[in-house]
């Protein structure tokens, strides 16, 4: 038996809870995150010759610092460092949704995509091409009933794969347009000479993106002056040539990425019927 441990991310009511008691059956366990009263359940499931134990993480729109639960979430898949993610999606609101998807690929963590409410999607007339969304994404891709415990064991089989697989490099990513991405480098490159163990825990890209949007939390950890002096030339430089504050501009870039992937991968029946009229 091989012992793995996945976490469950997702939004509210993406059927978070449903899917984990799908894939958990009545074998749960119920306690505190560290430090605060906001519950974690875990649950544990056999598949082939795994043993798997899922972690139900705060149910999130995002992944900043602004809120216990987000901290919670992003922590957990940090520091913790789950053998997979899996990201529950509600399929029939998949844009909003993928919004979190992008910031735990920003992670490096190895990732799932559960598509929940796929009958509720198709319902509304939506079609997904899901083999290319799962190639943009860069993750498998599963549909899945959660309140009917459909697409369990397909599911468990992605997330046995995807633990199994060689870890490879993300080539699809976000990318935050030349300005930005300048500064990212430049960031990154002060990173690289001080803070080794928070660099080597966090990964320099994503503390760079953090740093640039003025995270508390992650600058907190900043102890070096020339990384936190740079950081504030970057964000001081970037208000200046795009009016606004990195923060809002990468967030705007994220929502980007995600519609250009929904807009090659998602059509309607609606639409479709129009394109032939
Ligand atoms: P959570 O907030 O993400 O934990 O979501 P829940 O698991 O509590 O689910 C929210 C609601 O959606 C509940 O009423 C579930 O029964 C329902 N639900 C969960 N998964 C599905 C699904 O795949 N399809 C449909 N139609 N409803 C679902
Ligand atoms: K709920
Ligand atoms: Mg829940």
């Amino acid at each position: 038996m091989k012992s793995i441990t996945v976490a469950l991310a997702g939004n509210p009511n993406s059927g978070k809870t449903s899917v984990f008691n799908m894939l958990t059956g009545a074998r749960q366990h119920v306690g505190n995150y560290p430090g605060v009263t906001v519950e974690k359940k875990e649950g544990q499931c056999t598949h082939r010759d795994w043993r798997i134990t899922f972690v139900d993480l705060p149910g999130t729109y995002s992944l900043t610092a602004y809120s216990t639960e987000e901290l919670i979430a992003r922590n957990y898949i940090q520091e913790d460092r789950p053998d997979v993610v899996v990201d529950v999606v509600d399929a029939s609101n998949l844009e909003r949704n993928l919004y979190l998807a992008t910031q735990i690929m920003e992670m490096d963590a190895p990732m799932v995509l559960a598509f929940n409410m796929s009958d509720l999607a198709k319902r509304r007339g939506l079609e997904f091409d899901l083999d290319q969304l799962s190639q943009l994404l860069q993750m498998p891709i599963v549909p899945t009933v959660g309140n009917k415990g459909q697409g369990r064991s397909e599911l468990l089989d992605a997330i046995v794969e995807t633990a199994g697989a060689e870890r490879k490099e993300r080539t699809h990513r976000v990318t935050y347009g030349g300005e930005i991405e300048d500064e990212l480098l430049r960031i990154e490159e002060t990173l690289g000479k001080t803070d080794g163990g928070v660099v080597a825990r966090y990964g320099r890209r994503w503390l760079a993106i953090k740093l640039l949007e003025q995270d508390e939390d992650v600058t907190s950890k900043i102890r070096d002056r020339e990384v936190l002096e740079a950081v504030g030339r970057s964000v001081e430089h970037l208000r200046d040539i795009l009016g606004d504050e990195p923060e809002i501009v990468m967030a705007d870039r994220r929502y980007g990425f995600i519609s250009g992937a929904c807009q090659e991968t998602i059509q309607s029946s609606v639409e479709r019927r129009h394109d032939v009229s």
